[in-house]
């Protein structure tokens, strides 16, 4: 990343400034299960993450660009709200636009459909998980498809910078815990470090190689086909490297974060806690995707948030 767009900050946090089917069917993201609800934090590192009171499912992968596509061939044929950035045609994206306002189409580009989308905002990822959660609902961006459902996204809560997960959430933006945990945790017990957190996200204590992670020792300088090097204990893909993930953990003003894991043109102390960035909400970057998380089962927090009504029904 340029210097330029960067501020570092105390313990190690930077900062990142504001910077092919066309067919809309409907996609199926491969998760994983985080269990081990419950566990402690990490605190020795780069603050206080990874603590996950529940179990959860998490993208195996970051979100594709025929993921993405989908959604966009879903709502986005006027773009009210600017869900493709035209970046996404270059040489680091993976999505081409055709035809006019109203009547917009959206293609993958050959031979770079299963990288990571890049380019996108939190604000597009929160709106992606609302058609998730909204199961995936075509017909334009309105409040029954991308502006409520997980994240109500009204004009003042997105300037202020203050949105969060409503209660009932199933599908969501992977939050700096959940995304902690999945990329760094393994219980001692079972077969983890000590501590129970390793310090790459490759289940290691030791930097991955060129060949076990997309980053700059990988020499390719670019995004790559998600899943391309070994799964972590959990069974998450490209934790190190490739694109950086979208939090949707509000530390304070305009910011979402941190944002752990390093990208392609990383070296390998940005993928361990030690570094970490913070991201405008509204920012746009090639370095920068998104992994979905869902919890466990169809509306299980459903029943939790709900009490005994659902899971009454539910016992019948
Ligand atoms: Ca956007
Ligand atoms: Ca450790
Ligand atoms: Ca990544």
């Amino acid at each position: 990343m340029s210097a330029t767009n960067f501020v570092r900050l105390a313990a190690a946090v930077a900062v990142i400034a504001g910077s092919c089917a066309a067919a809309s069917a409907s996609i199926t993201i491969p998760m994983v299960a985080v269990g081990n609800a419950g566990n402690l934090p990490e605190t020795t590192i780069n603050g206080s993450f990874g603590a996950v009171a529940y179990n959860y499912n998490i993208g195996a992968t970051e979100v594709t660009n025929t993921q993405y596509v989908a959604f966009l061939n879903s709502v986005a044929a006027t773009d009210t709200f600017a869900l493709y950035n035209t970046s996404m045609a270059g040489s680091f994206g993976g999505i081409t636009r055709s035809g006019s306002s109203g009547s917009y189409s959206y293609a993958t580009v050959s031979g770079r459909e299963n990288n990571p989308v890049n380019y996108v905002s939190f604000w597009d990822a929160a709106r992606f998980a609302n058609w998730m959660q909204n199961g995936q609902p075509a017909g334009g961006q309105n409040n029954g498809t991308t502006e409520d459902g997980v994240y109500t996204l009204t004009s003042g809560g997105i300037a202020a910078n203050t949105v969060t997960r409503n209660a009932g959430w199933q599908w969501a933006v992977s939050n700096s815990n959940e995304w902690y945990k999945a990329a760094y945790y393994q219980p001692a017990a079972q077969g983890g470090d000590g501590d129970n957190y390793w310090m790459y996200p490759t289940s290691s204590n030791t930097a991955p190689t060129g060949t076990q992670a997309n980053y700059l020792p990988s020499g390719i300088g670019n995004t790559t086909a998600v899943a391309s090097y070994a799964a972590n204990y959990y069974g998450c893909y490209d934790m190190a490297g490739n694109v950086y993930e979208l939090s949707d953990t509000i530390p304070a003003g305009p910011f979402r974060g941190l944002l752990f894991g390093g990208a392609y043109d990383n070296i390998a102390g940005w993928l361990t806690p030690a570094n970490a960035i913070l991201t405008i909400a509204s920012s746009e970057r090639e370095q920068i995707g998104f992994r979905m998380v869902s919890v466990p089962g169809p509306g299980s927090l459903g029943v939790l948030v709900l009490g005994g009504l659902i899971a009454g029904r539910r016992r019948r």
